[in-house]
């Protein structure tokens, strides 16, 4: 890995075997989970086979499209909420169910869950945000497959603004692991990119906790 792919002011960010070296948060980045070819081949039947639709997202008081495409597959149960929308998951296809199973060994976490996102171009990108929704838990574990054309991933700590922005760039065949504080302690984006990019599918893998699991007498 070079120290052009994971930045921080300069400095190598990997620390060990896949652990970065960031702040109140564990992050391990694997950049080669999936082999190039195998990479391609998943890329290739999700663009056709996952159900693409644009997320509206309620800000500001409208509605507004998102700059990407999404889709979420998962157990019946793992229904999730954001942004004001309510996210019933599609029964799981084969493809995303067995990297599941692979993420369950890798990572020792179960996921019931995924939300797929579709780049179509450097002009898609998620903007600022943590995966805090109540419906993942406390301090969820989320593992994060990438396919595709490489992007930029940003990393801001939500209180020590001090901090220097940290950069890893998401490589085909990817995973990155979100662990323990990453949620609480951070917030991330892939930001819009003027340089011609291949498009790029992101799939990131979440413990969804039922609604009945979560209320409290
Ligand atoms: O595309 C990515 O790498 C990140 C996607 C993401 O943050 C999300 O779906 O919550
Ligand atoms: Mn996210």
């Amino acid at each position: 890995m070079s120290q052009s792919e994971i930045r921080r002011r300069g400095t190598d960010l990997v620390t060990g075997e896949g652990q970065l070296a960031v702040e109140d948060g564990i992050f391990e980045y694997w950049p080669r989970f999936l082999d190039a070819a195998e990479a391609s081949s998943c890329l290739e039947q999700l663009q056709e086979r996952i159900d693409w639709h644009t997320p509206r997202v309620f800000v500001y008081g409208r509605w507004v499209d998102s700059p990407r495409q999404s889709a979420w597959y998962g157990d019946s149960g793992a229904v999730y909420r954001y942004s004001g929308t309510v996210n019933q998951p599609s029964p799981w296809l084969p493809e995303l169910d067995s990297l599941r199973e692979r993420l369950k060994q890798f990572c020792t976490s179960h996921f019931n869950s995924v939300l797929a996102n579709q780049y179509r171009s450097g002009r898609d990108s998620i903007g600022w945000h943590s995966d805090d929704e109540k419906e993942l838990g406390p301090d969820p574990v989320i593992a994060s497959v990438s396919l595709g054309g490489a992007r930029r991933f940003l990393l801001q700590h939500r209180r020590r603004k001090h901090l220097p922005i940290h950069e890893i760039v998401l490589e085909h065949g990817s995973l990155l692991v979100m662990g323990a504080g990453s949620q609480r302690a951070w917030r991330h984006s892939v930001p819009k990119t003027r340089r011609p990019v291949a498009p790029r599918i992101n799939l990131t893998y979440r413990h969804v906790i039922a609604a009945t699991d979560t209320t409290t007498a």
